[in-house]
Order: structure tokens, then sequence, then C-alpha cells
């Protein structure tokens, strides 16, 4: 009878709904944007160069981005076949890219501008229909509250004193403000935990505030260890699952949970005038394949300037990979990490594995010069095609497995894409 059906089982609440849309969406765009941008020198500025706070404070009054519009970062994003925005609405320098009724560091009561940037844009994600999620520093390098002090920000003129407690509610007060007057959102990105790891955050209380006032909202947080309860996806920062590049990303991809890797386009995440060290669209492409290929999402990152422009720098490169999805995204989104594991030859993806329907699988080649590849003896049953392509691949028996001949006219640009239609078993 309808109206007394029982309770929603697990898998349809929202919060599942959620992390399966999240694992099907596969491409976000990170934006790092504050009052660290005019300097141009990236988002960790206050620390690196020893500003006192009395310093930095001549920032915001300077702030006045006239070339901020919303709608065109979320054209954008969408351009570049992205699904989600992160976007900074606190880093760890501690001004606030949203209006907080908390304090007056903020955009609204602080800057010339005065609007609300993140109101905004919540409204032209709204209308674009594409999800926001908020990025949150928990570190912070200016509330007088955020004591005992953390590894970083010691030389901005701070007391050495604080009432932790109250740093806590401040932080919880601005989490629930993020989660009551911007609609609903995608979900809440934290950041800094590490600066203070055996600091009493109360993160389940925090978790607690977001699932409540946002059943559909996802919670992840950047602190490289093994993720906590009441977490719904989990982070890697300029590594995809499993590498370490970075030194810091040293926990496990945790099987439960959806995965997300987070990259800059150049090497710096806020704007930086001096770092023309792009990745080509190739590398970003290769980047969001290894990524699905390892079962996570690539959130790209972008630093626009201070007047609120996302530079042409990014632009195109995002419009290139955007127009190679426009293609190849069958094969990304709504896709899971594939039956091969990462390979040298590059990675495979699988789709409709979940639906009961003959699940396709995908193989990524990713190098250019490899024009063959052997795959398990299962697979001589089964029939490989280049994507779009009504020819078979050429099979021949081989040690340990089938082999696949590539010829030169299946090859495609970034990625040559195989498609395999027999089921295949699970060689992870
Ligand atoms: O927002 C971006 C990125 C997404 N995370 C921020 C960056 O500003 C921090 C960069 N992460 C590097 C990192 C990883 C572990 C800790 C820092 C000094 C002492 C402790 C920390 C740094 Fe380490």
């Amino acid at each position: 009878v309808r109206g007394q059906a029982a309770a929603a089982k697990p898998e349809d609440s929202p919060n599942a709904l959620a992390r399966r849309w999240f694992e099907d969406a596969k491409f976000g765009l990170f934006v790092h944007w504050g009052v660290y941008s005019l300097l141009g020198k990236g988002e960790w500025v206050m620390n690196n160069d020893k500003i006192p706070i009395a310093e930095y404070r001549k920032l915001p009054p300077q702030f006045n981005p006239v070339k901020f519009d919303a709608d065109e970062w979320v054209k954008l994003a969408k351009s570049a076949g992205m699904r989600y925005i992160t976007v900074t609405t606190k880093h760890h320098d501690g001004f606030c890219m949203y209006d907080s009724k908390l304090t007056d560091y903020d955009v609204v009561d602080a800057t010339p501008y005065g609007k609300d940037p993140i109101k905004a844009l919540a409204a032209a994600c709204r209308k674009h229909r594409i999800k926001l999620f908020f990025y949150y520093s928990l570190l912070d390098w200016h509330h007088p509250d955020y004591y005992p002090w953390g590894m970083t920000g010691h030389d901005t003129g701070r007391e050495k004193k604080g009432d932790w407690a109250k740093y806590v509610a401040y932080y919880q007060g601005q989490v629930r403000e993020l989660c009551t007057n911007y609609g609903e959102i995608g979900g809440v990105w934290f950041d800094g935990w590490w600066d203070l790891p055996k600091a009493a955050w109360d993160l389940e209380g925090t978790y607690r505030i977001i699932h409540e006032l946002q059943p559909g909202a996802l919670v992840g947080n950047n602190h490289h260890v093994a993720p906590f309860p009441g977490e719904d996806f989990q982070m890697f920062e300029q590594d995809l699952p499993g590498e370490n590049s970075a030194g810091f990303n040293k926990a496990d991809a945790a099987a439960a949970l959806p995965l997300e890797t987070c990259l800059t386009m150049n090497d710096s995440w806020g704007y930086n005038s001096k770092d023309d060290h792009f990745k080509s669209p190739e590398q970003v492409v290769h980047a969001l394949v290894g990524a699905a290929g390892r079962g996570a999402n690539l959130l790209l990152n972008v630093g626009p300037r201070p007047d609120g422009a996302i530079g042409p720098e990014f632009a195109e490169r995002l419009l290139t990979v955007g127009r190679w999805l426009e293609g190849s995204g069958k094969t990304i989104y709504g896709s899971r990490r594939g039956p091969i594991p990462p390979k040298p030859w590059g990675v495979s993806t699988v789709r409709g594995a979940l639906g009961g329907e003959a699940p396709e699988v995908f193989l990524h080649i990713l190098k250019p010069d490899v024009n063959e590849v052997t795959l398990p003896e299962v697979l001589a049953t089964s029939v490989a095609f280049p994507l779009g392509k009504s020819t078979p691949l050429k099979t021949t028996a081989a040690e340990g497995g089938v082999k696949l001949t590539i010829p030169a006219d299946a090859r495609a640009p970034y990625d040559t894409i195989l498609s395999v239609t027999a089921p295949m078993p699970d060689q992870r």
C-alpha cells in the first residue's frame, strides 16, 4: 500500500543515490579563488611569504572581481564535459568567499565587491543542472581561536592563545551556513585536517550537520589517512589512487567508497602569474582515463584571476578535453574500473556491469607505440572492436592469453579505445 511502504532501502537513500551519481559523474571542476589570487603567488602565499594578518587584511579592500561571471564558469565546466564544480568557500587564509554571518572577514563585508559569488555560482549551477560542492578549510591562519597552533601559519603575527571550543563552534556554524543558504549542494570537501591531526575537530558532529541538513550531500576530507565514519568518498591529492608521487597519499583506496583524484592544470591551485607549466590536453585526458580505470573521478583545478576571469590557458585546454569527451565519454561516464587492472599500456573501464546488461569493457590504450595487448584466455570467445568501428580486431593465441593486434587505422588521438563485448572475469 502506498504511503505505508517500509523505510527506503539503504541503496535507495539520498546518500546512496548521490554516491552512485558521483561515481557516474567522473569529471569535475575544482576552483581555487580567494583574496590570495590578487598576489598571483598561489593560495599558500600568506604562509610562504610570512605575511602578518595585519598586512594580509589589506587584500580584501582591493578585491573587486568585476569580470566574475558565474554563468561563464559553469558554461566552461559544462563544455569541458564536467558534471560538478568544487569551489573554495574558505581556504587556509581564513577569508570567506561567501556571506558568513559569523565573521566580517568575508567577501560581502570586507571587499568593495560586496556581493556573494557563491550565491551567484549556486544559482548558475542550478540553472545549468550541474552540482556544486563546497571546499572548506578546517585549518584557519586568521581566526583568533584557531589554537593550539598547527604545523603551518606560524608567522602571521597571531598571539599564541585561543579558545579551541570557540573555533570548533565557529567552523561548524559556517558548515551549517553553507548547508542552509545555497539550496541543495553536491557535498562538502574538507581540507587542512592534517595541520592539527590530533585536534578535537568533532568531525562526527560536523558530518552529522551536513547529512541532516543535506541528505543528498557527500562528505569528503582531504586528510590523507584512511576514511573516517561519515565520509562518502575518498580523495587523493595530485595522485591517482594507489600512486603516491606526492609523498602524502599513503592511505589505501577504501574498497567501499567512491574515489576522487584532484589535480592542478599547471603546478598551482590558486592563481599563480608565473606558473605556465600547463598540462597538455593529452595529459589531462590521460589523467581522466587513468582515474576512471582506477574507479576514481578526476577533479581538475583552475585558478581564476583576481578579476574573476578563468584565463584562456585553462579554458582552451578544457574545451579540447570536452571535445574529446563528446566522442569518447561513453567509455568514461557511468563507468567503473574495468576487469583488467592498470597496465603499462593503459587501463580498462566497464559499463553496464551493474544493471544486468552484458557488460561492455573498454581497453584504453594510452601509449602510442603499443600495437598489441595480451588479455586473459577467456577473451578467446569474445570480440574486440576499435571504438565506433565494425571490423573486429585480429586475435591470436599467445603466451598467457589472447593477443589483440591494433591496426594503424584504429589508432585515435590521446587514447585508442577498444570495445570488448564479452563478459570478462574480475582480474583485480
Ligand atoms: O587546496 C590545495 C589542495 C587541494 N590542498 C591544499 C592546497 O592548498 C594543501 C596542499 N596539500 C599539501 C599537503 C599535504 C599534506 C600537508 C600539506 C606543512 C606541514 C604539514 C603540511 C604542510 Fe603537509
